[in-house]
């Protein structure tokens, strides 16, 4: 081989990814929003309001910008102003005392804590229990710190009917229980869900927690949407069950808390002796987060923490205004031939796409039944979604591939727009 043979082939294996992101690079929210950047295709895709956040949000965050101090890099874990405001107010919620320097840490949104606790909580050769549809990020996070993710799938357990809602999905208990074993570390919750909008009961949280602390398991509780709960439902914490607070990291968005996804900021709840450790992770990745969008998120959550028993606490109001929106979602959806599962909590809904026998046999990528719905559905009805299967392991790929996802949190003009779409579908 010649010198310079020999260097372009040292060079390339010098080039090629670390094992750690070996298998990981697809991702759904890169397809899927280059697909559905055309301004002609209404986008009921990726997870992100299109109403305006609420006005004192964005007023709060032009003060703090005004403030020279504010412009500058803020305590590490978590602005002081920011980390009293969330003891408060999940004080308040959790209904026990919460220390803002030790119990709290402030994240780029909930992917940062995502990422610090499992970085920081798993280790390699550990496994994880993820429960299918989840929110995708959680299996290659797991994958990047060497553990294995076992999936679990939600199973329908209703029969049939016209309407069906989230809470006909559940876990089988029994199911659950055998995938405990001596090597699992921790199990991720997400509860209301992202894609299927379960809101899991205290009953259902009870078995999980029964199970965690019988064989020691941490439980990283994703509840972003924890303030979208339509009535009848009603969001119970695993971490205020007997015993789950010391092993429970529970985490929070603002982008979803205050209908502001650009603003990326999160955080991580639970006790001192798990949070130092993703504190340990922050400290050495990202080190802090913007001064400014933390003083706002700070004054935002005084002002609601003061009238949250006030029907205009954005807390409230937000839910009663996308219930109609999720209503009106259902019927839409019915009226073209899709049957929707209607959310308990969040802002999507799946629907089932199975009756609509759509011919996709012209499309031959290698790629699930609602891949190619969704492709086929952006360019010919200029409508975008997400399909299940994003969520799923391959093993349930069978089970939830005639399914596809819409996002609700959609001003009424999108929405009337959607409906057109949707009323002239058999046209
Ligand atoms: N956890 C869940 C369950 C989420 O849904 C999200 C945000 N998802 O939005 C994209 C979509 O599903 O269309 C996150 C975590 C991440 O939240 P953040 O934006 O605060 O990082």
């Amino acid at each position: 081989m010649s010198l310079e043979g020999s260097l372009d082939e040292a060079m390339s294996s010098r080039h090629k990814n670390a094992k750690r992101i070996q298998g990981i690079d697809g991702n759904v929210w890169v397809d899927f929003t280059a697909l559905a950047a055309d301004p002609t295709v209404v986008n009921l895709g990726q997870g992100f309001p299109d109403i305006s956040p609420p006005s004192y949000v964005k007023e709060g965050l032009a003060k703090a910008a005004a403030v020279d101090k504010l412009n500058q890099y803020t305590r590490g874990f978590g602005h002081p102003l920011l980390v009293e405001a969330l003891a408060q107010v999940y004080g308040r919620v959790c209904g026990q005392k919460i220390n803002p320097n030790k119990d709290i840490l402030v994240t780029v949104g909930a992917y940062g804590s995502l990422f610090s606790a499992i970085q920081g909580l798993v280790e390699e050769g550990d496994e994880v229990i993820i429960i299918e549809p989840f929110f995708d990020c959680y299996d290659p996070m797991v994958k990047m710190v060497g553990g294995t993710p076992v999936l679990i799938p939600l199973r329908y357990t209703a029969n049939g009917g016209n309407t069906i809602s989230s809470a006909d999905w559940s876990l089988d208990p029994v199911e659950l229980a055998g995938k405990f074993n001596p090597r699992t570390k921790a199990i991720i919750l997400n509860t209301p869900n992202n894609p299927m909008g379960k809101v899991y009961t205290k009953e259902e949280l009870q078995v999980i927690a029964d199970l965690c602390m019988k064989h020691d398991v941490l439980c990283i509780s994703d509840e972003v949407y924890e303030w979208l709960i339509y009535p009848g439902n009603k969001h119970v914490k695993i971490a205020t069950l007997p015993g789950m607070w010391e092993r429970t990291i529970t985490i929070g968005s603002a982008g979803k808390t205050y209908s502001a996804t650009g603003w990326k900021l999160g955080w991580s709840i639970g006790p001192a002796h798990l949070i130092k450790h993703l504190q340990t992770v922050h400290q050495n990745s990202i080190y802090t987060c913007p001064t400014p969008l933390q003083e706002a998120l700070a004054q935002a959550l005084f002002k609601d923490f003061k009238r949250m028993d006030e029907p205009e606490c954005y807390f409230s109001s937000l839910p009663r205004e996308l219930q109609a929106k999720r209503d009106r979602m259902a019927l839409l959806l019915q009226g073209a031939g899709l049957k929707p599962i209607v959310p308990e909590g969040g802002y999507f809904m799946v629907a089932d796409i199975s009756k609509l026998d759509v011919d996709l046999s012209a499309m031959t990528e290698d790629e699930p039944y609602d891949y190619k719905f969704v492709k086929w559905m952006i360019k010919t009805k200029k409508l975008a979604a997400i399909p299940i299967t994003a969520f799923c392991g391959p093993g349930t790929t069978k089970q939830f591939e005639k399914y596809i996802r819409f996002c609700f949190i959609k001003q009424e003009g999108t929405l009337d727009a959607a409906e057109v779409i949707l009323k002239n579908w058999n046209k």
